[in-house]
């Protein structure tokens, strides 16, 4: 039987910067699920991509006396260049320059012309390079140019020199802008939108509901046509029935998710992962995702995605980001200084998906330290350095000395004396971990399958610490008592390293090696995680090595 498929992007990042570490923010949340969805036995593909077809490029290449396609190649390298080596397995690398995305917008363009959808109209609007949309007063504030503030733009307010009507994320005045262009008919589909959003099926088409809401909100208030066009600008994907203008942004960017199915660039064909499962984005473009794209997908002909995963904003110890003031993070530099790890845990389980968090750097380190260094590392040690002192095999027929008749493991966990010791309750714990991983994963609950494992790690620490194998293994008659001991920790410890791999892949990696589980990498890469959760295995313990996570010092 044919694996089912799993399709994730992540949004299709502008190259007027080098992606920053919240650009690395969603594509981590991307590469977790992606790597679990693998492990888990679906067939994974997983794109990401650059959005070179806008006016922000065009500046900045002009900002560095650049030619444009020069320019775009430079960053499409760097931007390649931060995800291998953030090790974030990607399986597509589309460029929106690329011929194979030219030849399918201007298929799909062709389409909605064709049935309709598409008109010529003269319009007069404020357009913000920054954000590359159209912006309505409600859309702005004003700001103070003297004394830098911001306040809430009314039409009472009597703009001057020093008071500007300026976007709120930017703080530059949008341009003015007159042209005939070309829009597309959103109007037409607000029936559709409405139906589609309160049917059961797609009750959980945008996630968390609070954004949801918003979306559902917005349209229930206001659908305009908007332009897809623009005359001024010759850089971008020519209109098929009009080729003295290029599509901009969105019509251009969005149907990227398609190209990459329709024409990968294994020049196979790909559209068996079409709908997508999950587009994550931001806030910031989540009305693009939940409102034109289905409208677009609608009148093109494609089904609808699955989920759009919604995340919050992170600013830097507690300012916005911005290159002004120089608080822009290189992902690839912070990790190298700290660790990748660092990065995953901080950004999974300080906040959940959807709201908005601050990366204060020191709470990462300590959090760093707390969870992965004492936690999960100093335990592994623990482990590996007391078997080494033993005969160096923890083995699993152990098992059916204590259950009698079972050889299942839970049944000699719960009849297992050892674990008399405390109950608050470390089999829930172990078991809620196991069975509920799946779920988990599937509600994209990150930071529960994080706090989950570590709050398991606590008890384990406490039932390590209650024990005291290290005292017992001195006492020559507690010797199979003590290896028991050691064998339940590694077990629990792999099963805790199954749950944590698509996070922390390379180190848990190197614990399974360390435990003599070395075809688990292999074996997890070809779908096996069930297989592997339910098995029993025998440890064997040959050498100490490295720390598997060193401290850092603040
Ligand atoms: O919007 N916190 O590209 P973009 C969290 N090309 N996430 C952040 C962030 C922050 N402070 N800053 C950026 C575009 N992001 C368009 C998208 S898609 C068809 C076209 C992340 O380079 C977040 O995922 O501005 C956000 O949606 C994305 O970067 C915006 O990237």
């Amino acid at each position: 039987m044919p694996k089912e498929t799993f399709f994730i992007t992540t949004p299709i990042y502008y190259t007027n910067w080098v992606p920053h570490i919240w650009h690395a923010y969603s594509s981590i949340i991307c590469d977790t699920l992606a790597r679990y969805q693998k492990i888990n036995g679906k067939k994974v593909k997983f794109s990401t991509w650059v959005d070179e077809n806008s006016q922000k490029a065009v500046l900045k290449a002009t900002e560095m006396n650049m030619e444009i396609m020069p320019y775009l190649d430079m960053m499409a390298e760097k931007h390649k260049a931060v995800w291998d080596g953030l090790n974030i397995k990607y399986t597509d690398f589309i460029r929106t320059t690329e011929e194979r995305h030219h030849k399918l917008v201007r298929e799909v363009l062709q389409k909605c012309y064709d049935n309709g959808d598409i008109y010529q109209a003269e319009y007069e609007w404020m357009y913000c390079v920054g954000c590359e949309a159209f912006k309505k007063d409600e859309d702005l504030v004003c700001l103070n140019k003297t004394t830098k503030e911001t306040f809430p733009f009314s039409s009472k307010v009597k703009m001057s020199e020093n008071i500007l009507k300026v976007c709120p994320d930017h703080l530059t005045e949008p341009q003015k802008i007159k042209e005939k262009n070309w829009f597309f008919r959103l109007s037409k589909y607000e029936n559709f939108l409405k139906d589609f959003y309160h049917s059961p099926e797609w009750k959980n088409f945008v996630i968390p509901d609070n954004r949801f809401n918003e979306v559902k909100a917005f349209v229930g208030r206001w659908l305009e046509d908007f332009s897809i066009s623009r005359e001024t600008n010759t850089f971008g994907i020519k209109l098929p029935f009009d080729e003295t203008q290029v599509t901009y942004v969105w019509f251009d960017a969005l149907f990227n998710y398609v190209t990459v199915c329709k024409y990968p660039d294994n020049g196979g064909n790909d559209e068996a992962f079409w709908p997508a499962d999950i587009h994550v984005v931001a806030k910031d473009i989540i009305r693009f995702h939940a409102i034109y794209w289905p409208a677009m997908l609608k009148s093109a002909g494609y089904p609808m995605p699955k989920n759009i995963l919604t995340t919050g904003y992170f600013t830097v110890d507690g300012q916005k980001i911005s290159k002004s003031l120089w608080n822009v993070i290189d992902p690839v530099e912070f990790s190298a200084k700290y660790s990748k790890d660092l990065l995953t845990l901080y950004m999974l389980s300080s906040i959940n998906i959807g709201q908005d968090g601050d990366f204060d750097q020191k709470q990462a380190i300590l959090m760093y330290n707390a969870k992965l260094a004492n936690n999960l590392g100093n335990l592994v040690n623990r482990v590996v350095v007391l078997a080494l002192k033993l005969d160096w095999v923890l083995e699993n027929n152990k098992l059916r000395r204590y259950s009698g008749v079972s050889m299942e493991w839970d049944t000699w966990i719960y009849d297992n004396k050892y674990f008399s010791f405390d109950s608050d309750n470390i089999f829930e714990k172990i078991d809620k971990l196991k069975n509920e991983i799946n779920e988990d994963f599937e509600r994209f609950n990150l930071k529960g399958i994080l706090d989950d494992s570590f709050k398991f790690l606590d008890k384990l620490n406490d039932f390590t610490t209650q024990k005291e194998p290290w005292q017992m293994i001195k006492d020559e008659t507690k010797l199979e008592e003590t290896k028991e001991v050691l064998y339940t920790i590694a077990e629990w410890l792999r099963q805790v390293g199954l749950a944590l791999y698509p996070f922390f892949p390379e180190k848990m990696s190197e614990m399974f090696v360390k435990l003599w589980l070395e075809d688990y990498t292999q074996n997890l890469e070809a779908g096996e995680l069930q297989k592997l959760i339910a098995k029993n295995e025998t440890f064997v313990i040959k050498e100490k090595g490295d720390p598997l996570f060193l401290r850092i010092d603040i």
